[in-house]
């Protein structure tokens, strides 16, 4: 019996489940590790411990994390564990499916009600010298750094009401804040929205609770010294087709985009900005320049394929279609916060498809100059399927802002490349010096390559491949965590 229809996107090609635990090590590679890399390169995949009890989704599958712990002089340990989450456990029990479909109670079996839904399959954030695994309908779950084993689901002791929180917090390199919030924080197709600030221990020091206009997915956000900007796309929850059983998120553009601006401390008003709808799953960096607020982002003009429409669905059934045809690309947006009703100033920064931005981060709410992410070369093909798609590229992206160039390194014929990470060279290295890691799926070959390159010469591609024990499954978001953190 197959449990996962080997014809179906979300289960075809990298995305293939892969479902193993274990470790091995040290891992075989060409080329040379940099010496300074020594720490750990830590991924998240969404693989399905089971068949579904409802319907493949690329993002419904349970948290799977791998480590590559580079030891220095070369040596590489290769870890990989699920999260053991309440529901990777409970199904595991019972040798099957329990829960059914995307942020949705209401196609669970009866013996997992009131059971915690979260898959833990999303980011990484490490923080208060704990390693988190985090998911948007959830609370993380808490990994040990070096075996991966969970630990367990963590509330920040109990300081967090909202029922999820996000799994796109951002730090602050200078004062080591926390700032995060919940979306459909009292439940799903609620519109609450919980906004917190922990200091550096993890002790929370702000709370502020708002109302969404309408009840949806709210995956990313900005922070700058002083505001907070969070986006509301145009995709809804709708009670009635969770009922039905049909797909979470609704694109709704008739409602336009309504972008909450309000400030950091969370004292004041929340101001909203309605402007033309669009989607963006990602934000790079965002900072504060002569006034004005200014947020880059990945922004796509309709909400992605990951939860697909019935006519998409049929599309991608007959083979139709190939490719999403909303996928989303690099945009400055900026802000006038004396001035919220003069709207959003909105640039493309360049045409290719981009998607999972990363930056260095010790530059975070700061004016900076690079950013790095998945990029798709028009020139090139793209081997991968359509469930990849906005998730892996044919090519990795190194955006210079200064310049307003975009340097690429493709990764060949019949492959594609996950979320890339950017590493400094040291700790007070200059912005935008160090190496950045990605995994690199050989599509024909079924195996997958950690690749290492550095942003002295980004096109000249990979200074070391490492070669790990097997295919990898996708991943969705990705860490480097320096040794003398963990
Ligand atoms: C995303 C991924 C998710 C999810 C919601 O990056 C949004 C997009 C892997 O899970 O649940
Ligand atoms: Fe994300």
């Amino acid at each position: 019996m197959r449990m996962f229809n080997p014809k179906h996107p979300v289960y075809r090609g990298g995305n293939a489940p892969v479902r193993i635990e274990g470790s091995c090590g040290p891992l075989e590679y060409d080329g040379e590790i940099p010496v300074e890399l020594v720490g750990s390169y830590y991924r998240l995949a969404a693989d399905p411990q089971f068949g579904p009890l409802v319907r493949p989704l690329l993002v419904d599958a349970d948290g799977h994390t791998t480590a590559f712990h580079f030891r220095g002089d070369g040596r590489i340990d290769f870890v990989e564990k699920f999260v053991h989450t309440e529901r990777y456990l409970l199904e595991k029990e019972a040798g099957r499916a329990l829960f059914g479909t995307y942020r949705n109670r209401y196609t669970d079996e009866a013996e997992v009600v009131g059971k915690d839904r979260t898959t833990a399959n999303t980011a990484w954030l490490y923080h208060h010298g704990k390693l988190l695994a985090c998911k948007e309908d959830g609370m993380p779950y808490e990994m040990d750094p070096e075996t991966l084993e969970t630990i367990g689901r963590y509330d920040f002791n109990g300081q967090v009401e909202s029922l999820t929180l996000t799994a796109h917090p951002k730090v602050d390199p200078r004062s080591g804040e926390l700032i995060t919030y919940g979306s459909q924080a009292k439940g799903e197709g609620t519109t609450d929205i919980a906004y917190y600030v922990f200091d550096k221990d993890g002790n929370k020091t702000v709370e502020k609770w708002f109302n969404a206009p309408i009840p949806t997915i709210v995956h990313d956000f900005s922070v700058t010294d002083n505001w907070v900007i969070i986006p509301i796309h145009p995709v809804v929850v709708e009670e009635e087709r969770l009922k039905a059983g049909g797909a979470t998120y609704y694109w709704r553009p008739e409602h336009g985009n309504s972008i909450a601006v309000f400030r950091r401390d969370g004292t004041g008003d929340v101001h909203w900005i309605k402007s033309k709808p669009s989607y963006a799953f990602h934000t790079v960096n965002a900072f504060e320049k002569d006034g004005k607020i200014i947020m880059d982002l990945t922004d796509a003009p309709e909400f992605p394929m990951w939860w697909p429409r019935p006519e998409q669905i049929e599309g991608l059934r007959s083979g139709e279609l190939k490719r999403d045809p909303h996928l989303a690309q690099l945009f400055r947006w900026k802000i006038d916060p004396e001035d919220f009703d003069a709207g959003i100033e909105m640039e493309l920064l360049h045409p290719w498809e981009a998607e999972m931005p990363r930056f260095d981060e010790r530059f975070a709410m700061q004016p900076y100059r690079y950013a790095v992410y998945g990029v798709d070369d028009p020139e090139m093909g793209v081997a991968h399927g359509p469930a990849e798609m906005g998730v892996n590229h044919n090519s990795i992206g190194w955006w210079d802002h200064a310049r307003g160039e975009l340097t690429h390194w493709y990764t060949g014929p019949d492959s594609s490349v996950g979320e890339p990470v950017f590493v400094p060279r040291s700790p007070d290295a200059p912005e935008g010096d160090g190496f950045i890691i990605g995994t690199v799926q050989r599509l024909k070959a079924h195996t997958s390559e950690i690749v290492v390159l550095d942003t002295r010469d980004v096109a000249a591609g990979p200074v070391a491949t490492i070669y790990p024990p097997h295919r990898l499954k996708c991943g969705i978001h990705n860490m480097w965590l320096p040794q003398n953190m963990s």
